[in-house]
């Protein structure tokens, strides 16, 4: 008799998959699939030894997006003028005839460069990613510089160590004092926290974090060091010259490891705390704690984040931050060193899938972050060539993200363009585009995906159907390919697994069929590789104190015409504070960043209504003294402007960072501010020394009450 028995619960199916979206940590997922077409939770793969059972809130909820009422369902063509979101339903057929015939008839009057294919990382999946360059490459078309994200980071990490690699970030657990940098991890890239934290509980070790507010990772901290920003640059050097000074200094590795430890400690000289003090707005004792706390620790781990690169110097103060492991030796000991990105081991061969062999290399490139200036048809943005008349955009919201977002919109609407934007909702840019094709979600669709925050290449099969009407971004891309007379050429007329299967087997790595079963698989560099050990990634083996600023390879370097970037003659000899920021003025009084927002991921989720309940209203963060001197009080509006623009926001008082800097946290969208104008109409487009990017957090503007 067993009637009292509770009843098992139905088991749920679970899928596996891997995060598609743009975040460090490139999850590992668990997916429940409770009945054809639907899904439940996602949850963290318990087994995978990064994302340890641990995802973000806003992708659990994932069922909120995949089963959006305001999903793109049909292809629709323009009817009113631009931007007045009124359209006609068209057939996939007509649709993508439509942008072909278009594509052509641009080409024809202006060459294949007019034409410019514009995607980014809105979906890291290399098929459905990077699809696109094959048919540029196919057609000719003008290439894509993807500057806007990493550009920054990785050059002043590349300037230093040479190799896009460093300390397994799971070894975090193994170190002593863990120095989280410019990243907001428990917002951006969560599964940091856990291994960091695991740190604390296990060992006692000491969390270190340094940004230019108290945000959510800062909370975690046992030493918070709180900032100027853009003035990594002077701490980094404040602390190496406490080092030098107080017998810190690894001299052994020094002289073993490095290309230039006499000439470094002499340049340091004059680099005190007291002179740091007066630039970071530190206090001396909080800086040489933090130099002896490093010094006195061998296995530090610096996590060094992409935050504080986006700034002017944002290379140079990368760079020096990542100089400090090299002085204290640190890399020789477990859980000790550095980490940014394992993006230079994670490659996989995607030639075949880019259609790399079909580049013809006289094609110019253009600037991903400067598409305000290009769409503009400013000449130093255009290399001489024709004007941008026609695009395809995928994966991507630049009417949103990019920088000068008036220029954006300005050229968006031009009548002499022609626009396709292939999209999951009705975005800014979408909404200013001729055709909008409407795209399947990551769990509708096979993709490969590589965490440059971890070590893993995970698959992501396709889970469930998509509703009627989406379609891939590769079939897109086969489609038009077709239509534009290159589908027999090689790379083409392949499925997404073909491409898969090829992609894996190259790296010996098996097969889609494989992974299906296992997963995933950690490429993580053996000891002595990611430590640096057998040397760093530059010819002598020797990391540079002193960079080859404009002669450096490096994964983002700006492709032949486009050549070094920026004010390069500015850029220092040593690890240096230099004043490439937009310093405040008098006219323009405050610094302002733009942070991420924790429920928001750049401009994706922005439309689930947990995300948006959870984050209200764009909020401007001011220092209570600074709002009291205005006038300024908790909830009033107030607009913040530059040359560029003004945008309204609400005050929110807050203390937890220096007097003169403002915070505005998440790209909302455009619509959700009082003229339609969202926080990008105040950053900048000039492109960043030596190899360009995207400044987003370095702007000076005034505040008044609005
Ligand atoms: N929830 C959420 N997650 C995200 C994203 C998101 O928008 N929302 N974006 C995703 C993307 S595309 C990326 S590239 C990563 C980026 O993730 P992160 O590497 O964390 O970089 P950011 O988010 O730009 O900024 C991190 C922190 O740097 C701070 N910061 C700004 N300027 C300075 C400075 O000069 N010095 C110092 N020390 N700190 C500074 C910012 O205030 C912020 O607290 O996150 C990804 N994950
Ligand atoms: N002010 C300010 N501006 C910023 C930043 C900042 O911190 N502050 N961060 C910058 C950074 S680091 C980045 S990386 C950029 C990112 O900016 P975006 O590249 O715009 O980033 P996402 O919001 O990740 O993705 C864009 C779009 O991709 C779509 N998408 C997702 N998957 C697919 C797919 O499979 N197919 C198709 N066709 N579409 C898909 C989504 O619906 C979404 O609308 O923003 C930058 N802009
Ligand atoms: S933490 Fe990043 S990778 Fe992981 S689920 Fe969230 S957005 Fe995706
Ligand atoms: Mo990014």
């Amino acid at each position: 008799m067993n009637q009292h028995l509770p009843l098992a619960p139905a088991k749920v199916r679970i899928g596996h998959s891997a995060c598609p979206h743009d975040c460090p940590s490139t999850c590992a997922l668990d997916v429940e699939l409770p009945g054809p077409g639907t899904i439940g939770r996602i949850h963290g793969a318990r087994d995978n030894s990064y994302t340890a059972g641990v995802i973000c809130a806003k992708v659990a909820r994932y069922s909120e997006r995949v089963h959006h009422p305001d999903r793109l369902l049909k292809p629709l063509v323009r009817k009113g003028g631009k931007g007045e979101d009124q359209w006609l339903e068209a057939s996939w057929e007509a649709a993508l005839d439509l942008v072909a015939e278009r594509f052509e008839a641009a080409e024809a009057r202006h060459g294949s460069e007019t034409v410019w294919p514009y995607f980014y990382a809105g979906t890291m999946g290399l098929v459905q990613r990077d699809g696109i360059e094959r048919l540029r490459h196919a057609k000719k078309y003008s290439g894509f510089f993807g500057s806007i994200c990493t550009n920054l980071a990785w050059t002043g990490w590349m300037m230093g160590a040479g190799a896009l690699r460093g300390v397994d970030p799971r070894e975090m657990a193994k170190s002593d004092c863990v120095v989280i940098w410019g990243t907001n991890g428990v917002v951006t890239q969560i599964n940091v926290m856990t291994h960091a934290v695991r740190a604390r509980k296990e060992r006692g070790a000491k969390i270190v974090v340094v940004d230019i507010y108290d945000n959510a990772t800062m909370k975690q901290a046992d030493m918070a060091l709180i900032l100027r920003p853009g003035t990594d640059g002077a701490l980094a050097c404040a602390v190496m010259h406490v080092l030098f000074r107080e017998g810190l200094a690894d001299r052994q590795y020094l002289a073993r490891y490095t290309d230039d430890p006499q000439g470094l400690e002499a340049h340091l000289e004059s680099r005190t705390p007291q002179w740091a003090a007066e630039i970071t707005g530190l206090v001396v004792a909080d800086i040489e704690a933090f130099a002896r706390l490093v010094g006195t620790t061998k296995r530090t781990f610096f996590r060094l984040g992409y935050g504080f690169s986006r700034q002017r110097n944002g290379s140079v103060n990368m760079h020096a931050a990542l100089s400090i492991p090299a002085v204290t030796g640190a890399w020789q000991h477990e859980g000790g060193g550095a980490f940014h990105s394992n993006s230079g081991v994670l490659t996989l061969d995607t030639r075949l899938l880019e259609g790399t062999r079909l580049r013809d290399p006289e094609i110019r490139y253009l600037d991903h972050s400067r598409i305000g200036p290009v769409l503009m048809s400013h000449q130093d943005a255009l290399f001489g060539g024709p004007p941008v008349t026609a695009m395809l955009v995928q994966n991507t919201n630049p009417a949103n993200v990019a920088p000068e977002q008036r220029l954006v919109r300005q050229g968006l609407l031009r009548d002499d363009l022609f626009t396709c934007v292939h999209e999951q909702f009705m975005t800014d840019t979408a909404v200013l585009a001729d055709v909008v094709l409407p795209a399947t979600m990551f769990l509708e669709h096979d993709d490969i995906y590589k965490g440059g925050g971890n070590q893993h290449v995970t698959l992501g099969p396709k889970l469930i159907d998509p509703p009627p009407g989406p379609r891939t971004n590769h079939f897109v891309i086969e489609e038009l390919g077709k239509r534009l007379g290159v589908a027999d050429r090689p790379g083409f007329g392949m499925t997404e697994r073909e491409h898969i299967d090829i992609m894996l087997g190259r790296k010996g790595l098996g097969d889609f069929a494989a992974f299906e079963e296992q997963r995933w698989a950690d490429l993580q560099p053996p000891f002595e590789e990611a430590h640096f050990l057998d040397g760093f990634g530059h010819a002598d083996g020797k990391y540079r104190f002193r960079p080859d600023w404009t002669g450096q390879a490096a994964p983002n370097r700006p492709p032949r015409n486009m050549g070094p970037l920026g004010p390069v003659g500015r850029l220092p000899t040593y690890p240096d504070h230099v004043e490439l920021i937009e310093a405040a003025d008098a006219e323009h009084p405050f610094r302002l960043a733009t942070s991420p927002a924790r429920s928001f991921l750049n401009s994706s989720f922005t439309e689930t209504p947990s995300s948006r309940r959870r984050e209200g209203r764009p909020e401007l963060l001011v220092h209570p003294e600074d709002a009291l001197q205005l006038g300024v009080r908790d909830g009033d509006r107030v607009e913040i402007g530059n040359r560029r623009g003004e945008v309204v926001l609400h005050a929110r008082l807050f203390a937890g960072l220096k007097r003169g800097v403002v915070i505005a946290e998440g790209i909302w969208p455009n619509s959700a501010h009082e003229r339609g104008e969202g926080i990008n109409v105040l950053t900048g487009a000039d492109a960043p020394a030596p190899y360009g990017g995207a400044a987003v957090h370095d702007n000076k503007v005034w505040l008044r009450p609005a």
